[in-house]
């Protein structure tokens, strides 16, 4: 009997996904045809270059989707079912602490490790988890009653655990579990038709639209789910000229004249959906909520640590001059802020450890018998070795709290007078009960494994 493996299992999942939200959100498939419109140009101007982050297959399946859960064991539980399909917690992101839009979440994103892996089918998905206990958010009434609601709720049903548990230990899954697997955890993320408890969801959206979303619905649903494109500043303009109404910015760097790194992000604004919603006088009427919508994105090359602390403070940059001349286009302000600051080709980032690359000696390199030089970019410069970038597969927090509060219809509060609760990576590890990986320890990793082999075959050479 023929078998799926994980990677099988993830692209399928990926993909029936993707169908599933298409019907429930159809201006997501304008997003996904836009999209691929866009890339296909892209290739057909760019040849080769367009696939320097990525081949063209890998970019077309290519999604990310973003749910939310409300409790550790709903997180661990999750977990259990990205394990299956070969995906691993990484990072730690803290939503709560967004200066201008804070959301009271704390998250992480399930994806791919493995450079095959990645390159095979890089699905990822942002993944975020309420905290009650941050009493800058609920008060201990609320916290409790918000505690007692999510305790009664089942999101994942044991068979889809079972499955997955399987899946995981085994690797694979005979097809027709496969099948059963796919079909459970599809429905796991559908939209339920069950009725929302009006006043309920309402006293949470007090405090958080997303808090609404998470803890007042007895089951999760996909948020949304996000196509990867080759241009995104030509996609923002084919939607708009579509009439969809896309949020005003692009999230993160500029469009600028050096290479794209990192990821950047642009939504269409949430859309009103039919909910069936439960009255206090136990009628149900029809009603309507506004929580789910499309993004798009674009990925760069990975920055390293030192390459990320300058993306920060040129976000500070801009902010400042921003705030000083408000007349004028941020966009503008952080393109002139970055063609300032920011090396603006490939070399320079590597040569300043701003950014990952692979390495790999050139084929048609020259063989003179001379001792290969001890420097990386003076073996790139000679033509020895070549340097290839490293897709940054991760977010951002700050574009994150963008997209999570630009869609939402009011900012919700915070009580900035009260300390907040401790949630950080080591707490998110326990909870999904798996480590939280680091994201720069596996670019490194990536780039150290590709130097070793460097320099073992140049050690070749000399001998
Ligand atoms: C997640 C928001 C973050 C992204 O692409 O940065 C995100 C959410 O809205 O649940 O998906
Ligand atoms: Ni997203």
């Amino acid at each position: 009997m023929s078998t799926l493996s994980q990677w099988r299992l993830r692209a399928a999942f990926a993909d029936r996904l993707s169908k599933m939200y298409g019907r429930e959100v159809p201006a997501y498939t304008t997003l996904v045809d836009v999209s691929r419109e866009v890339n296909e140009d892209v290739l057909r101007a760019q040849g080769a270059d367009a696939e320097r982050l990525g081949s063209i297959s890998r970019v077309t399946a290519e999604r990310h989707g973003a749910i939310r859960v409300g409790t550790p064991r709903e997180l661990q539980q999750v977990g259990r079912v990205f394990a299956a399909l070969g995906m691993h917690p990484v990072g730690f992101y803290d939503l709560r602490e967004a200066a201008t839009s804070a959301v009271p979440v704390v998250s992480t994103a399930f994806r791919p490790v493995e450079r095959e892996e990645l390159a095979r089918n890089p699905f990822r998905v942002f993944t975020s988890m309420l905290t009650p206990a941050d009493p800058r958010f609920f008060d201990p009434d609320l916290r409790a009653r918000l505690e007692a609601f999510l305790a009664g709720r089942e999101l994942f049903p044991p068979e889809l655990l079972a499955l997955a548990d399987r899946a995981a230990a085994e690797r694979e899954l005979p097809q027709e579990d496969a099948e059963r697997f796919l079909q459970l955890a599809v429905e796991a993320f559908e939209l339920s038709p069950e009725p929302v408890d009006r006043s309920w969801y309402r006293a949470l959206e007090r405090i958080s639209a997303v808090a609404a979303d998470i803890g007042g619905v007895r089951s999760t649903h996909i948020n949304h789910l996000t196509p990867r494109v080759l241009d995104i500043d030509e996609l923002y303009r084919r939607m708009t000229e579509r009439g969809i109404e896309m949020i005003d910015t692009i999230q993160g760097p500029p469009a600028w004249r050096g290479p794209d790194v990192l990821l950047r992000q642009t939504s269409f604004r949430a859309l009103a959906e039919p909910r069936a919603m439960r009255t206090p006088d136990g009628s149900v009427i029809s009603g309507a909520l506004r929580v789910r919508f499309g993004e798009v994105e674009a990925r760069g090359i990975a920055l390293t640590r030192e390459g990320r602390a300058r993306y920060d403070n040129l976000l500070g940059l801009v902010d400042e001059r921003s705030a000083q001349s408000p007349g004028e286009a941020r966009a503008d302000i952080a393109r002139t802020v970055w063609e300032q600051h920011m090396p603006d080709t490939e070399q320079e980032l590597a040569a300043q450890g701003l950014a990952y690359f692979t390495y790999r000696v050139a084929a048609d390199r020259p063989r003179d018998g001379s001792p290969p030089p001890n420097s990386v970019s003076e073996l790139v410069r000679q033509g020895r070795v070549r340097a290839e970038p490293i897709v940054y597969e991760d977010f951002l927090p700050r574009s994150a709290a963008g997209i999570f509060q630009s869609n939402l219809g009011s900012e919700g509060t915070r009580d900035n007078e009260q300390q907040g609760a401790a949630y950080d990576a080591d707490w998110l590890s326990g909870a999904v009960g798996r480590d939280v990986l680091d994201p720069y320890a596996l670019y490194e990793q990536q780039q150290n494994r590709s130097l070793a082999q460097v320099a073992s075959e140049l050690g070749h050479d000399g001998a």
